[in-house]
């Protein structure tokens, strides 16, 4: 294996943005249960945010979702959050909320309704201007559930014009990413439903445009490693929305269900070159705690990252080639597993320590009476979304 030390000396490199909604209530159709001390505010969302930056280190910014985190002075918030020591990130839009969009938003046949969602990504954008964000992230909820209810090749071409224009008015230094989902919420034809998809969309548009990966979005058993490999070599990954599934869009804790799967998925980031600042690939949390208090949730799922991203750094990449040269597959897999079997955590505890930060961020969390002052300094906190 390599030198522990130097193998993880890129873990610095390390930054995950987490996402302003993660910190509301939020559940399923059947029930959300509300949660003590759930902010009611997007500034509360950051303070909340900030928190989990503070105590890991590893959450430097936080995704805003429009019209969610709606405010009248977008300067002002990113003032504000850099007072709390954050960043703005990714700006979310949202064409799924509203009546009108029953039918599909940027996909719509109906041009008045396609005009609203343009012009709401254009709202999108003149934000990013005011925050410094660099990501405009679509994920759409158009498609249909019957066959024949409508026709998926004009759907398509639509599609393509309108982010043509939205495409165009991007900022000289944005990005747009396309968001793609496999079903849900709807549940026969979904207009952006693969990376192939979202490929051919963005590819179309030109050298700003990129796939988003959301990892709960694919069919179980699908081989999540080999499209981030392909997308990086491509040149075409743009961000991730990191998550657990059982069954579907869970939205469960990253490396909760499959830890093996998020090294994997590391590894390949790591091996093609999305791994670190520069490198074009914006890691983001998309998750919901249902049940679980949120802070602690979301420091748990960036420990997570960082967790399988240190393994991941510890593969022992000239041994494997040279057994993968070699036709070795046994000393080959043996080599990946060594890495993944390895236990990181004393090693990580050091980490935080050296750079000033607590050894266990959720003993900290637990002992710091946050939670215990928000829970009694807020009351009436919202449901993830419809809230402020
Ligand atoms: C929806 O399934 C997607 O994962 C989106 O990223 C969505 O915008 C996000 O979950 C917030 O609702
Ligand atoms: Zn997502
Ligand atoms: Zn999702």
């Amino acid at each position: 294996m390599n030198n522990t030390a130097s193998a993880l000396g890129r873990l610095s490199e390390l930054a995950i943005e987490v996402p302003s909604w993660a910190y509301g209530n939020s559940g399923t159709r059947f029930k959300v249960f509300g949660t003590p001390g759930t902010p009611r505010t997007v500034q509360e969302k950051l303070a909340d945010a900030a928190k989990v930056h503070e105590l890991t280190g590893l959450a430097p910014t936080v995704a805003l979702h429009i019209p969610w985190d709606k405010v009248d002075d977008y300067a002002a918030l990113k003032e504000y959050a850099a007072g709390l020591g954050v960043g703005l990130g990714t700006i979310n839009s949202n064409t799924f909320q509203d009546d009108e969009y029953k039918f599909g938003s940027l996909t719509s046949s109906d041009d008045a309704v396609r005009r609203r969602a343009i012009d709401h990504h254009f709202e999108c954008i003149d934000i990013m201007h005011a925050t410094g964000s660099k990501d405009l992230k679509i994920w759409l909820a158009d498609g249909t559930n019957y066959p024949g209810q409508d026709d998926m090749r004009g759907r398509q071409d639509r599609l393509a014009e309108s982010l043509q224009e939205i495409y165009a008015r991007l900022g000289e230094d944005h990005r747009l990413v396309l968001e793609y989902k496999f079903f849900e919420p709807a549940f026969y034809h979904t207009d952006v439903p693969d990376w192939g998809t979202s490929y051919a969309q963005t590819l179309a548009l030109g050298e700003k445009a990129f796939v988003c990966l959301d990892t709960g979005h694919h069919a179980p058993g699908t081989n999540i490693e080999f499209i981030v490999m392909q997308l990086l070599r491509l040149g075409k990954l743009g961000s991730f929305d990191f998550n657990s599934r059982f069954y579907a869009d869970d939205d469960l804790i990253v490396g909760a269900a499959d830890p093996f799967q998020l090294f994997r998925i590391m590894y390949e980031v790591i091996r093609g070159g999305g791994f670190g600042k520069d490198s074009g690939v914006a890691l983001m949390l998309d998750q919901c705690h249902n049940l679980e208090e949120k802070i602690p949730g979301q420091i748990r799922s960036v420990l997570n990252v960082q967790e399988m991203t240190a393994r991941a750094l510890l593969i022992d990449t000239s041994a494997l080639a040279e057994a993968q040269r070699s036709g070795d597959v046994l000393a080959a897999n043996a080599v990946f597993n060594d890495a993944f079997y390895t236990d990181v955590r004393p090693v990580l505890a050091e980490w935080r320590e050296s750079r000033g930060l607590p050894a266990d961020p959720l003993a900290a969390f637990k002992a710091s009476g946050y939670q215990k002052k928000i829970n009694e300094d807020r009351v009436g906190g919202q449901q993830a979304g419809w809230g402020a």
